[in-house]
């Protein structure tokens, strides 16, 4: 009986665990799309200051800012990546 029992049971606790498995990948999956300029700009003032940007846009902040005046504007960003 404890074979059939195991037997039966075993797809269930299968199917479970690739749910929770599934519930998770999704939950830690990235953003596909990067932050628009929106939301990045926290205190909406139309630009975007060193302390409202991260990662590469922080590293290459200078370059970006073509008319050094320590922010960027919505047009001094670099065109998001089409799909
Ligand atoms: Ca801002
Ligand atoms: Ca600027």
């Amino acid at each position: 009986m404890k074979t059939v029992f195991s037997a039966t049971m075993l797809p269930v606790l299968t199917a479970s665990m690739l749910a929770l498995f599934s519930l998770n990948t999704l939950a830690n999956e990235p953003p596909r799309s990067p932050p628009s300029f929106e939301q990045m700009d926290a205190n909406g003032d139309q630009v975007l200051t060193k302390d409202e940007v991260q990662g590469p846009l922080l590293n290459d902040f200078d370059r970006f800012d073509t008319d050094h005046n320590g922010s960027l504007s919505e047009a001094e960003l670099p065109a998001p990546p089409s799909h």
